[in-house]
């Protein structure tokens, strides 16, 4: 039912949303069903502004205009351009007015007005990035900042027009041309609204958005992780441009376990929708298929396709795919692989596979800070290249959809998670809407993405029976997504004596057995890591998702002495001894490829607010470690691919 959508929730501003703990206080007032009360009475939508849009897919090839760039800024920690001095949120007052977001300059040069805030005289910052790295007093902030560009766009007719935002963390309120646009919740997923009525007929326009990182107990993530809570407009913004009636999303791929199927769907909006002929060409493969839209614009296609060259980590194979309606054309690359479990084997292309991988947090160390486009993403997955991967963990939350790309294009498999982290509101609904948003999202993002190949839906959740409740249910949803991929999560293990037991009542619904595990680091001394031995409940294939310690770069001394980097590499050595004794061993992501930022590791010599954990150091140089690393994906990958 779209009333339960929460995008449309987050959209609608006439009347305040209820549903949500984490709103402002002032929107709490009026109850959910007065606010469906409206839908029936008035057969209004909830949306009666600007709606927030189904994602584009392949968004940024349709960029029309790159907003990208400086954007003057506003710190803003009592929310004085949100609330008036009653605490009554502005754009909920009648007039809609006295926000920061009116942008309001005084009607002469003598400023008879009294306007307390002038975006055009204020500092700027750069977007994409975290405001914590731009600014050294913004480094702990958490709170409000308001961010406002100008631009010049005049709509053409007949031309539809999408504001889109990579990603805002946490929750942000955006405006264009002092109307709310709506309000969005989650840091790492895309934000698109349809402006095309929206714009200024003179071709000025200006978009402001209230970027607030506050944390929440019930949000996702919830109050406490182990990373850096970074604000801001932390990815690209830009105008996508398309016909009145377009290509708005699209699926292809190979058929669940099927080499030799080609299976997806197009999906056409706008007024011309319905029965619709589309073309989907894949010229160096000679395919040409035309299939015609239903009703609701939407048209599946099973394609048969041999002798295509399968996508992989030695060969990632991309094929020019096409796909055209009338007036409207999209361009992408793909690759097409299968990925399945038989047993404790992970087939990729039928063939059994190990995976040499890593976990990746998006963040640049030399910046410090959030990734800020391809170069840096690039180094990153650089780095896993070199170690020997041929797979990485892209953790805790959705990455840039840049970072999938660049991973399909390198020839990288992806285990992509959503920020089910820790201890999460599990009897909360909206938290449960909010994860799920987010994992629908991600899988909006990916699905055409040969890299990926896992969908996590969280990490290291503490059991208990309303935490299964709200797992299985991100499971059972993500397969509904997605069929052809696998579904897992990062869990946790208990010790009786030497024995290390894997038997979370999660694994049963999961595809791997993925678990952290941190012998020789937070429990027992790296020498005593190979008296360990493994009880796993489940015949699945083993990933374990986390294993490691922490070496401060360039500290040297014995392997027995904590934070050098030879105890960081004896304990990957007898890590390695250790996991060996595991038959159903698959993969591995060791955490983490370089030290990053994290509020909770305060020790003032090895850590300073780093999670040293890298096997690469804060300064970009490569630990002892990495090299432990890389001799054992070395071994592997003659064990593995030379099958
Ligand atoms: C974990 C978490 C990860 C932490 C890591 C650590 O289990 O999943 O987010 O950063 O341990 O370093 O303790």
């Amino acid at each position: 039912m779209a009333f339960f959508n929460p995008r449309l929730y987050a959209a609608f501003t006439p009347i305040p949303y209820s549903f949500s703990p984490q709103m402002p206080k002032s929107t709490r007032t009026i109850p959910l069903f007065l606010a469906l009360l409206f839908v029936l009475l008035t057969g209004q939508p909830l949306v009666a502004q600007t709606s927030q849009t189904a994602l584009l897919q392949h968004a940024a090839e349709r960029r029309v205009l790159n907003l990208n760039g400086r954007w003057n800024y506003i710190i803003d920690p009592y929310e004085n351009g949100f609330y008036d001095y009653r605490r009554e949120a502005f754009d909920q007052s009648k007039s809609g007015k006295g926000g920061y977001y009116d942008n309001a300059k005084p009607s002469s040069p003598k400023e008879p007005e009294l306007i307390e805030y002038d975006f055009d005289r204020a500092k700027a910052l750069e977007v994409p990035g975290d405001w914590n790295s731009q600014d050294p007093t913004l480094l702990y902030y958490e709170g409000t900042i308001w961010y406002k560009k100008s631009f010049a766009l005049t709509p053409k007719p007949g031309k539809r027009y999408f504001l889109y935002f990579g990603a805002i963390n946490y929750e942000s309120h955006i405006y264009l041309n002092g109307k709310k646009l709506g309000m969005h919740q989650g840091g790492f997923t895309p934000i698109q609204y349809d402006i095309t009525d929206q714009l200024s007929k003179t071709g000025d326009n200006f978009v402001v958005v209230k970027a607030d990182n506050t944390r929440h107990l019930e949000a996702v993530p919830t109050i406490n992780t182990d990373w850096w809570n970074y604000g801001g407009i932390t990815r690209d913004v830009f105008i996508a441009e398309t016909p009145a009636t377009f290509i708005q999303d699209y699926q292809v791929q190979l058929a669940k376990n099927d080499p030799n199927t080609l299976a997806g769907y197009v999906q056409l909006s706008g007024e011309g929708k319905a029965n619709q002929a589309v073309t989907l060409t894949i010229g160096e493969a000679k395919i040409s298929q035309r299939v015609t839209t239903d009703a609701q614009g939407r048209a599946t296609f099973r394609v048969p396709a041999r002798r295509l060259t399968y996508w992989s980590p030695q060969q990632p194979k991309l094929y020019d795919v096409r796909l055209s309606s009338n007036g409207d054309a999209v361009q992408d690359r793909i690759g097409f692989r299968t990925i399945q479990t038989r047993g404790q084997d992970i087939l990729l292309n039928g063939k059994s596979t190990f995976l040499r991988g890593v976990a990746i947090h998006d963040e640049n160390p030399l910046i410090p800070g959030r990734t800020r486009g391809e170069a840096d993403l690039r180094m990153l997955l650089t780095w896993a290249k070199e170690l020997g991967c041929n797979y990485v963990r892209l953790a805790h939350y959705p990455h840039n959809e840049l970072m999938l790309r660049l991973a399909d294009e390198m020839g990288l498999l992806v285990w992509a998670e959503v920020p089910v982290y820790w201890t999460i509101a599990w009897q909360n609904p909206a938290t449960y809407q909010n994860a799920e948003q987010q994992l629908s999202d991600l899988v909006a993002l990916g699905k055409n993405r040969a890299s990926i190949v896992v969908w996590s839906v969280g990490n290291e959740t503490p059991l208990s029976e309303p935490r299964l409740q709200f797992m299985t249910r991100l499971v059972t949803k993500a397969r509904a997504l997605d069929d052809t991929r696998l579904v897992a999560a990062a869990l946790e293990l208990h010790r009786e004596g030497n024995t290390v037991i894997v038997d979370d009542p999660l694994g049963e619904y999961l595809d791997l057995t993925s678990f952290n595990e941190y012998a020789g680091w937070y429990w027992s001394t790296p020498s005593e890591i190979p008296q360990y031995t493994f009880n796993i409940k489940y015949n699945k294939p083993v990933v374990i998702s986390e294993f490691g310690g922490s070496a401060l770069g360039g500290y040297h001394a014995t392997a027995d002495t904590r934070w050098s980097e030879e105890y960081q590499a004896s304990l990957y050595q007898n890590q390695f001894k250790m996991l060996g004794t595991i038959s159903g061993l698959r993969g591995l992501t060791p955490w983490i490829l370089v030290d990053f930022r994290a509020t909770r590791r305060q020790h003032p010599v090895y850590q300073n607010g780093w999670n040293r954990k890298g096997l690469i150091s804060s300064d970009g140089q490569k630990k002892k470690a990495f090299f432990v690393v890389k001799d054992y994906y070395r071994q592997k990958a003659q064990q593995y691919d030379r099958k």
